[in-house]
């Protein structure tokens, strides 16, 4: 492997909505690099970055996958990322380890949801974006809807860089504006044009391109502006450096057209990256996340002869190699074997065999310049986010802050042995997947996971079978309800039992009586004059709260009531502490029996995004899951809904609003409160609780 300095380095996501054609493209450009003998195609479950098992069986991106081309005196460094919706989290996460980002658009649907979402990632980056409009040889591709569709999502300034030559199945080449040249290739041939004069039924078309291009190269920079109008045009060279400086500013983003599959396009768009995307120095210094003590935030020159510093943007959980850490060395020369502390948790490291990946593959090198992207393998403690360096110039890059995840689901282990392993698997794949969440609920003592969508927890639980060999099924979550009461009660309760010798003897008296929610529960002792001896009042209160904790109307915990202990009796020979606790627990039963007993429900707090044209229906649909509508605003075209609704209604809801809003919609919610349940579904939790239990016959008396 060459060594490659910063100046020689592109980092280049490969990003955009679901099934557009990112993946084959990837494919096309390694294979007319050389970097592949064979073109590998996602339908054939070959292709270098779609390399794990899940995404060979799905056809699809999962997880982010580095490759790179040597191309010229340049490598770049392709990061392949997931479209689909629930994945596209793993997109978000590298966008701060590269330079560009590639926009891949389908040349038929052109912008759809997830390019408009990475869109603005990248905007919130300020990060450079040129366009590819690819799968341009199939039926309905189409330059022009494709051009349309580009510009009323993101502006003027989204401008063609090149024509297509040829449309659908004859699609076979481009004409670059910049250099007015046509590139033609053989379809399905090594992806290698052959360059020659623009066909002459193209000519005027071209002609006016290359003159809009100029017209908005030229736009903003006053000597290039004097040059067009003087000349009427520019000078080649003039015009690259201009397209480079805009492209660099975020003035122009560029629209090229290929076709994957049919490797058509591939040698100008490596051509193009090379000459356009920012070399990582380019784009500045990097900003650290603290403060440097002068109220700016501390920042790294991307240059070699400054400190060492790397950033971790993933982590992959591999069952031989163990994990791999995905880097981009922000500052320094990293050498392979060297020890590097780990600032964000204290820890020294050693990057033995340093590599550059290309899919699954690593390639051995000895070291990283400044603006590279790396691995490593068997980090003892590094996690995603991390930042390390030379031990002597601390800083620490900011960590991507993630959305909470939308859906959860109760998992349950299928046999023991699968039982043993869960929690050390799970915590492999929540280390190479920043979005998925597990945990045991404190109060229903089930084992929850917790993930973007029910499609990202089916990843996580087949990855967990394949892998590891543990096999889970998924339910809802139970809702954990709660129990309270409405009334008043005056109850006693009384416990006595002679069996031969010693005998048990308790008595209590109670009055029981809401408190307001959040109460919890009190306890007064109002006994006077020694009806139950001091050492046994704790008894009662104990065998009351264990009671409450059991609940009595369908198995959930009894909250927001207070007991007042008034009278009582006892035995000289048979009271003692477990006689107490027993009186104690009858008097709860009893108490309940007479105090209008009712469920409580977690209410959550609610609040969904979606564009307006969905307004209406989400609305009504939250009607229809007993929803309260607290508030709703508009912000550029969206509609933003506060309510709250009970939990026991948003359990399905991210699948749910997906549909509803062809996966346009967006939610985020967070418990609230406890309210009543409603009598005629409480009935059916009551029924079916008791059902489950199974006719369970009362205590002793
Ligand atoms: N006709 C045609 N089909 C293509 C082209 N590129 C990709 N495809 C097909 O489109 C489908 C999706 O391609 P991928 O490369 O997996 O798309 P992707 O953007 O990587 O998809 P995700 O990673 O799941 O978001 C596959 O069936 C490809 O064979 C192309 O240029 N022309
Ligand atoms: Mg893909």
């Amino acid at each position: 492997m060459k060594n490659y300095e910063g100046a020689n380095i592109r980092n280049v996501a490969v990003v955009g909505h679901a099934h557009s054609g990112k993946t084959s493209l990837v494919s096309a450009m390694l294979y007319t690099a050389g970097s592949t003998q064979r073109m590998g195609r996602v339908d054939e479950g070959n292709t270098v970055t779609d390399y794990d098992e899940e995404e060979i069986s799905r056809q699809m991106t999962i997880s982010a996958a580095m490759s790179f081309v040597e191309w010229g005196k340049a490598k770049i460094n392709l990061i392949d990322t997931p479209g689909f919706n629930m994945f596209v989290h793993e997109a978000e996460l590298v966008l701060p380890a590269v330079e560009m980002a590639l926009v891949v658009v389908d040349g038929v649907s052109g912008v759809q949801v997830v390019t408009e979402k990475i869109w603005g990632f990248a905007e919130k980056y300020a990060l450079p974006r040129v366009l590819v409009c690819t799968r341009m040889d199939r039926e309905r591709a189409d330059f022009q809807r494709c051009m349309e569709s580009l510009t009323t999502a993101f502006g003027r300034t989204v401008i063609p860089v090149q024509l297509p030559i040829g449309s659908e199945k004859s699609f076979s080449g481009v004409i670059d504006l910049v250099r007015m040249k046509a590139y033609t290739y053989e379809i399905g041939g090594n992806g290698k044009a052959k360059v020659g004069e623009i066909p002459a039924n193209l000519a005027a078309e071209a002609k006016e391109a290359h003159e809009r291009l100029v017209e908005q190269v030229a736009e903003g920079d006053d000597a290039l502006m004097e040059e067009f109008f003087s000349s009427g045009t520019l000078a080649e060279e003039r015009m690259i450096a201009g397209l480079h400086a805009a492209i660099r500013g975020d003035k122009v983003f560029p629209v090229l057209f290929a076709s994957g599959l049919g490797n058509v396009g591939t040698d100008a768009l490596l051509d193009y990256m090379v000459d356009y995307a920012p070399t990582p120095a380019e784009r500045g210094t990097v900003k650290a996340a603290a403060d440097a003590g002068n109220g700016e935030p501390a920042q790294r020159k991307v240059a070699d002869g400054e400190p060492v510093s790397l950033h971790v943007f993933k982590t992959v959980s591999d069952p031989f190699s163990g994990r791999i850490s995905y880097f981009k060395v922000f500052s320094g020369v990293l050498k392979n074997d060297a020890s590097v502390q780990n600032f964000t948790r204290n820890a020294t490291e050693k990057f033995a065999h340093l590599s550059i990946m290309q899919g699954k593959t690593s390639v051995a090198v000895n070291q990283l310049h400044a603006g590279d992207v790396g691995a490593v393998a068997k980090l003892k403690d590094t996690l995603t986010g991390d930042t390390l360096g030379d031990k002597a110039a601390p800083i620490q890059y900011p960590v991507v802050k993630l959305p909470e995840p939308a859906i959860t689901f109760a998992i349950e282990p299928k046999s023991r042995a699968d039982e043993d392993k869960l929690g050390v698997n799970l915590s492999k794949l929540m280390e190479e997947d920043a979005m998925l969440r597990f945990f045991r609920d404190p109060q229903t003592q089930e084992f929850l996971i917790a993930g973007t969508g029910q499609q990202h927890i089916e990843v996580a639980v087949s990855k967990m079978k394949n892998r590891y060999h543990t096999e889970v099924n998924l339910k809802a979550p139970k809702v954990p309800y709660r129990e309270t009461i409405r009334g008043h009660a005056d109850v006693q309760g009384r416990h006595k039992k002679q069996s031969g010798g010693h005998g048990q003897f308790g008595d209590c008296k109670i009055k029981m009586e809401p408190l307001p929610r959040g109460g919890k529960f009190e306890f007064v002792n109002d006994i006077f004059g020694g009806a139950i001896p001091k050492n046994y009042i704790p008894a009662v209160e104990k065998g009351i709260l264990e009671a409450a904790a059991r609940g009595y109307l369908a198995g959930y915990p009894v909250v927001d009531f207070r007991v007042t202990l008034y009278d009582g009796s006892y035995h000289d020979v048979d009271s003692n502490e477990m006689s107490f606790k027993t009186a104690g627990r009858i008097a709860f039963r009893k108490a309940m029996e007479q105090a209008k007993p009712t469920l409580l429900e977690p209410i959550m707090s609610v609040e969904i995004l979606a564009p307006d044209e969905f307004a209406g229906a989400i609305m009504g649909d939250l009607n229809s899951r007993r929803g309260r509508i607290q508030g709703m605003d508009n912000k550029g075209g969206n509609t933003v809904v506060k309510a709250s609704v009970p939990m026991a209604e948003m359990l399905t809801y991210g699948t749910d609003l997906t549909a509803m809003t062809q996966g346009r919609g967006s939610f985020g919610m967070e418990m609230d409160h406890y309210d009543v349940v409603p009598a005629l579904i409480q009935e059916k939790i009551v029924t079916a609780a008791k059902a489950a239990k199974g006719e369970e016959t009362e205590e002793e008396e």
